[in-house]
């Protein structure tokens, strides 16, 4: 395991020009927290920055539209923002913002740094110009036609239907995204950073990273077709251009905002710069959303090589994928979003972390649904975890009414105490490697361990027994220790209802995670369950009113509203595809002689013969009856003998409460894959 005692995290800045909303939070604010909190919980010393980007069009194009004026609405912007980081859990160190003095400052004593190292060259452009506004227009001001797929509405830096990135002169047809009047080109003085410069010491830092391998090779391949880019802008909102004679352009928003990375670290205090920025031993971490990369893999780094001072370059750059709505990209613009307040209004902040986590986009494009959050939250969340250390400390509470102690710990005791051991290593080991989703899935089978032992050691008849007092005590410790270890995991993901429950053990403050599972125990507090179910309304096929009250037509057909009781422990989708579902027609069907059970079936399956043995036959009193039907099979089993007989596959059925039924069907063809 690594071991790194000084760690300073960075999650990219997002932009003041709006709350930030559910996408963002799974992409970069939670599993950087969740980092960040692990870390200090064993012990470590970890800075979390981040603040609000309030620089560039993005700002202005939304003020202009909401009749705010860019400071106006950064300001607005920054508050709401804020707040609710913090009502989400998200433990910044700090969260500072960009348009401070002294971030300027900095933006523009590196940008002279540039300027005098000969990385930065002057040319004459063509940009577009509007006439009708009388300014210079870049950027997201101007629309047009994608150059690459066609689409109408590409914005002048990304097309939002194909994702590719360019200047806004290489759309076709640019107009002005205010007036939709067309643009003209026209000359104007601007500054390029010679990225291209930087190729070969990029490419040199860049190979002694373990970025993820898509990470890796996006910027690889970016590296190798770099090119001078322009870094100033005809605009009156952003870093002024420290160059006299130049009124009127400030400094590109991607060349700032990455700068205010150290601002904001030195508007925590100054002193912090030099103590993590400036230490080598410091260990720099970045969370960024995927369409972030280049800016934190290659354009960052080589503004720091350019430069004076010897700040840290990124260690570790953690990316990750997007998390989609309905199949698209959370977009606020779009309507394609969650709107986190409302959210909050019906979901407590710990059941939002629950389920991002588990469904973290860390390896590629995730959906939320809302279906899936109700049955997980309910199933897992509540159904398993809570309801272990809700069900072990309410039993000590009711029937003992003191702090268990270990007795005398029997062969299973120690089993199972170092099965969940093993389990807390395994969790540190995700933390470690960035993986908040494994280190969700461990917590989880942590939490069904435990209920399962609770289950096969059934204190509640051992109550009645008082010969068995002392085992009943030894047990009920085990729990508790157990509950320990529970709470250790679960801290970094679920803050809230850890430090809740670290009450009920009598400790006002989270213990580290070392600490946590050594601690004795000296009293316990009645408890209340950590965390409640979830109802989920829907009126005319939208989340109702008493539920949420944000507009989510994302749920026109949705249909469950109450989740499996019992549900089994969830899969991935790909461990389901390893299973192949056929359809097969019966050819015959015979009772095996000498077995009060099965029955054979010969089957075919897309034109080729096979035998299945079901167990069956208690359920059909005529086999020949069901030759001719359409069944389901489970294809690609492993065969199995029985009675001597080979069989191949298995057939779908049902069997409850004593009624019987196969899964059939009418018309689809033999050998046909059911999915
Ligand atoms: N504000 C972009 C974004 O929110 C930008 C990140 C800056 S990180 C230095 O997608
Ligand atoms: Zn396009």
């Amino acid at each position: 395991m690594r071991r790194h005692n000084k760690t300073l995290i960075t999650a990219a800045l997002p932009y003041a020009n709006g709350q930030i909303h559910v996408g963002h939070l799974a992409g970069a604010y939670l599993p950087a927290d969740i980092y960040h909190r692990y870390l200090l919980s064993k012990g470590d010393d970890s800075l979390f920055i981040c603040g609000s980007d309030e620089y560039g069009i993005a700002i202005t194009i939304k003020a202009e539209e909401a009749k705010r004026t860019p400071q106006e609405q950064v300001d607005h912007f920054h508050e709401i923002n804020k707040k609710l980081f913090e009502r989400m859990g998200i433990d910044f160190s700090h969260y500072s913002r960009t348009t401070l003095k002294h971030h300027a400052e900095r933006t523009q004593q590196i940008f002279k740094e540039h300027l005098k190292n000969g990385w930065i060259e002057k040319k004459t452009i063509h940009q577009l110009y509007s006439p009708i506004e009388g300014r210079f227009l870049a950027d997201r001001y101007v629309l047009g036609t994608c150059p690459k797929c066609g689409y109408h509405e590409a914005r002048g830096d990304e097309c939002t239907k194909c994702g590719a990135s360019f200047e806004a002169t290489d759309l076709l047809h640019p107009v002005s995204k205010m007036t939709k009047m067309p643009l003209e080109l026209k000359e104007t003085e601007h500054y390029f950073f010679r990225f291209d410069l930087f190729k070969e010491r990029l490419k040199e830092w860049l190979e002694t990273k373990s970025f993820k391998p898509s990470t890796m090779n996006f910027s690889r391949q970016y590296i190798e077709d770099l090119k001078p880019r322009c870094i100033t802008r005809d605009l009156d909102w952003g870093v002024p251009l420290p160059i006299e004679g130049t009124k009127g352009k400030v400094l590109y928003v991607w060349y700032d905002a990455p700068i205010g990375y150290i601002s904001a670290t030195y508007d925590k205090n100054p002193q912090l710069v030099n103590d993590y920025w400036l230490d080598p031993k410091t260990r720099y971490v970045q969370f960024v959303g995927k369409d972030n990369t280049t800016f934190h893999s290659v354009l960052f780094p080589a503004m720091l090589m350019g430069q004076n001072t010897l700040y840290k370059l990124v260690d570790d750059l953690v990316v990750n994928e997007f998390l989609n709505l309905k199949g698209e990209k959370f977009s606020k613009s779009s309507g394609n979003s969650l709107d986190l307040e409302a959210m909050l209004k019906w979901i407590s902040p710990d059941q939002l972390r629950f389920y991002l986590s588990l469904i973290a986009p860390e390896h590629q494009d995730c959906d939320f649904s809302f279906e899936d959050l109700v049955v997980r939250v309910n199933s897992e969340l509540v159904g398993k975890l809570g309801n272990f250390i809700h069900r072990t400390l309410s039993f000590v509470q009711s029937r003992l009414g003191c702090v268990p102690l270990i007795k005398a710990l029997e062969e299973e005791d120690k089993t199972f105490l170092k099965q969940i051991q093993t389990l807390l290593d395994e969790g540190a080991a995700h933390y470690e490697n960035f993986s908040i989703k494994k280190a969700t899935e461990t917590l989880l089978e942590m939490a069904q361990l435990c209920n399962r032992y609770f289950d096969h050691q059934k204190p509640w008849s051992l109550v009645k027994e008082p010969s068995k007092a002392d085992r009943l005590e030894t047990i009920l410790a085990v729990c508790i220790k157990a509950v320990q270890f529970l709470l250790a995991q679960m801290q970094p993901i679920l803050p809230f209802a850890t430090k809740e429950a670290w009450g009920f053990l009598g400790l006002s403050n989270t213990p580290s995670r070392n600490m946590a599972t050594a601690l004795e125990i000296k009293e316990l507090r009645a408890p209340s369950p950590l965390f409640q179910k979830l109802e989920l309304e829907i009126k005319e096929g939208k989340v109702s009113e008493s539920s949420l009250s944000c507009n989510l037509d994302s749920l026109k057909n949705a249909t469950i509203l109450h989740p499996l009781e019992t549900q089994s422990p969830m899969i991935e989708f790909a461990d389901f595809e390893k299973i192949d579902l056929r359809v097969a027609d019966v050819l015959d069907c015979i009772i095996v002689p000498k077995s009060d059970k099965l029955l054979q079936f010969t089957l075919d399956v897309g034109g080729s013969k096979r035998v299945i043995l079901s167990g069956i036959r208690h359920f059909v009193a005529d086999p020949a009856s069901l030759i001719g039907k359409k069944v389901a099979i489970v294809a690609n089993l492993k065969p199995r003998k029985m009675m001597g007989i080979e069989s191949h596959g298995m057939i779908l059925s049902v069997v409850e409460n004593g009624t019987f039924e196969m899964l059939s069907f009418e018309k689809a063809p033999s050998g046909g894959k059911i999915s």
